[in-house]
């Protein structure tokens, strides 16, 4: 007998936590189960169920070009007949790295790794080691992967779940890390004040995306960047989400703003599991084998990851209209949401960046996750099953993003807001 998502999902439960191998996959803050797919192409998904979706998860931030580009799709396929892992270098990995210098000139110097949690977890041992600091600043509410130092007090299936603080993290390792809230430059400053030279770095997302989209405030970024330089700390911009979503570049790009590190994923493989860290050439001179601080993967710079990185980057760079159709969809879905909800007399609170936008059932601005924190999560789970059962799939938590792709069409916009609409005037 064929499977159904239900099915599935019960066999599935057999051998996986939650029939999961990520939590917020789970539905668990939305109810209902999870939809196994069976293909995805352009804008849409395909259930295992037979049912089509138009998909704003995007793989959680990959699939800007839509699924199964066919420039990307033949790339990956053409360079998988060559071999799939030497774990030896390739002329490749340079050209991907030249490509992101063209968008991110401050990684003057980079190391490809697997994940954005590889990423951000190498970039702090980095600074850490660089700096012979001990202290790591972060947000509340910010998520930068799973790493046991950053996961405190952090956004993302953390946030959705509800998890209070991670067991399986030492107090010694969770004592380390200091959270303040997002766009509080003040309350960066009182850290560096109250830890002299203790403070390696400063991690954060410029705009935020695991505690739905926030964005920082005018002057913010510029302000933490002043403080951090000052106190001799490493400013990380964790752009995994908000890299090449609104810009050729990121928001260090977008808001003109600098950082010492920055972490990428997500777009930056294409689909394919593919992460960096990069920055300034001299921080960058610690890492093994330059310098002391190791790092290392097997499939770090896999030759079919980085060719479908180097596919869609050229494919984004190569289309000199890509940023502004791409915003010419999202502002469509974004404007036509706030506008039907504030119709429905819903009170919301929409943010967006470039192609990623979140919208909370909120009623004041959200401007950290303090903000966000206030959200009405029951109604946006009742919001979020009625969209499922109009064919809109969405990120299954308050606490995540929306992403349009540039297979988006102005007519799936436009049933989108058509079940927007419809699912409001049910709630
Ligand atoms: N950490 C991802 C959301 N920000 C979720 C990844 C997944 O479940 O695939």
């Amino acid at each position: 007998m064929a499977m159904t998502s239900k099915t599935a999902l019960e066999d599935a439960k057999k051998v996986f936590p939650g029939g999961v191998n990520s939590p917020v996959r789970a539905f668990k803050s939305v109810g209902g189960d999870p939809l196994f797919i069976g293909r995805a192409f352009g804008a849409k998904v395909y259930d295992i169920d037979g049912n089509e979706y138009i998909d704003y998860v995007g793989s959680w931030g990959p699939m800007i070009l839509g699924h199964a580009d066919s420039d990307v799709v033949d790339a990956v396929c053409n360079t998988a007949k060559n071999g799939m892992s030497f774990g030896a270098p390739t002329e490749a990995e340079t050209e991907l790295a030249r490509l992101i210098q063209q968008a991110f000139p401050g990684m003057a110097k980079m190391r490809f790794v697997s994940s954005g949690t590889e990423a951000t977890m190498s970039a702090i041992r980095l600074a850490r080691g660089y700096t012979n600091r001990p202290l790591i600043v972060k947000c509340e509410g910010a998520y930068h992967g799973h790493a046991d130092s950053l996961l405190v007090s952090a956004g993302s299936g953390v946030a959705t779940l509800g998890i209070p603080g991670c067991p399986g993290i030492p107090e010694d390792v969770a004592r380390n890390t200091l959270t303040i809230g997002f766009n509080d430059a003040d309350a960066l400053e009182a850290c560096f004040k109250a830890h002299p030279g203790k403070i390696a770095c400063f991690i954060v997302e410029p705009v935020c995306g695991n505690m739905g989209v926030v964005l920082p405030e005018p002057g913010y970024l510029e302000k933490v960047k002043e403080l951090c330089s000052a106190a001799g700390a490493i400013l990380i911009f964790d752009e995994v989400m908000s890299g090449f979503r609104a810009c050729f570049g990121g928001a260090s790009r977008y808001f003109g703003v600098e950082p010492d590190l920055t972490c990428l994923g997500k777009i930056v493989g294409g689909g394919m599991p593919l992460a960096v860290y990069g920055g300034r050439a001299e921080i960058m001179s610690s890492i093994a084998p330059d310098g002391p601080v190791y790092q290392a993967g097997t499939l770090s710079g896999n030759p079919v990851a980085v060719a479908s990185g180097i596919a869609t980057l050229k494919k984004i760079k190569n289309d000199a209209d890509f940023y502004d159709r791409l915003d010419q969809t999202s502002g469509l879905l974004y404007d036509g949401l706030e506008k039907i909800a504030a119709e429905a007399g819903i009170k919301t609170v929409a943010n967006r960046f470039g192609s990623m936008m979140t919208m909370f059932f909120a009623s004041e601005p959200v401007k950290r996750f303090a903000d966000a924190g206030k959200s009405d999560t029951k109604l946006f789970a009742r919001w979020f099953r009625l969209m499922l059962s109009r064919k809109i799939y969405l990120a299954p938590s308050q606490f995540e993003a929306a992403f349009v792709s540039i297979a988006h069409t102005s007519e799936d916009v436009e049933k989108t807001l058509v079940a927007a609409r419809q699912s409001f005037a049910e709630l």
